[in-house]
C-alpha cells in the first residue's frame, strides 16, 4: 500500500534501522522502545493484519518469519518476547502485520 508506514519503511523511502532483510521479511528498531532491545518484524508485502484473509500467503514468508526471530534473538540469553497486538484493547496502532520481540528487562506476565 502506498501510503502505509511500514510499507513506505520496506521501500527505503522513511529512515529506520534496519537489522534484518531477507526476500519477504524486514527487521527493524521500534522507533519507541518498550525494552532495551525493541524490535518490529514485517512481511515485506503489505499483509493488514494477522486477521487478514491473505493469510498464510506462503510457506516461504512462515519459514523466513521464524528465522528471523531465532538470528535476531540469539543473544537474547535471558529470553524474549514475541508479540502481536490486535485491535483497539490490544493497542494495535499500524495497519501492517508486525511482530514485536522485546528482550533486555525481565517482561512481567500477564502483560499489562
Ligand atoms: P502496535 O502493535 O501497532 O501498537 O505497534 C506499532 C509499533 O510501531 C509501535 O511500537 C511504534 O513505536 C512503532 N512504530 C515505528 O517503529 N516506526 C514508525 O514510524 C511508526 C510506528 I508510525
Amino acid at each position: 500500500m502506498s501510503d502505509c508506514v511500514f510499507c513506505r519503511i520496506v521501500r527505503k523511502e522513511i529512515p529506520a534501522q534496519i537489522l534484518l532483510e531477507t526476500e519477504e521479511v524486514l527487521a527493524f528498531k521500534d522507533i519507541n522502545p518498550v525494552a532495551p532491545r525493541h524490535i518490529l518484524l514485517i512481511p515485506k508485502k503489505h499483509i493488514s493484519s494477522v486477521m487478514d484473509p491473505q493469510l498464510p500467503t506462503s510457506p516461504q514468508l512462515t519459514a523466513e518469519l521464524f528465522s528471523a526471530i531465532q538470528q535476531l534473538m540469539a543473544e537474547a540469553k535471558d529470553g524474549f518476547r514475541v508479540v502481536i497486538n490486535r485491535g483497539a484493547h490490544a493497542g494495535e496502532s499500524v495497519p501492517h502485520l508486525h511482530l514485536h520481540l522485546l528482550s533486555g528487562r525481565e517482561l512481567a506476565w500477564p502483560p499489562g
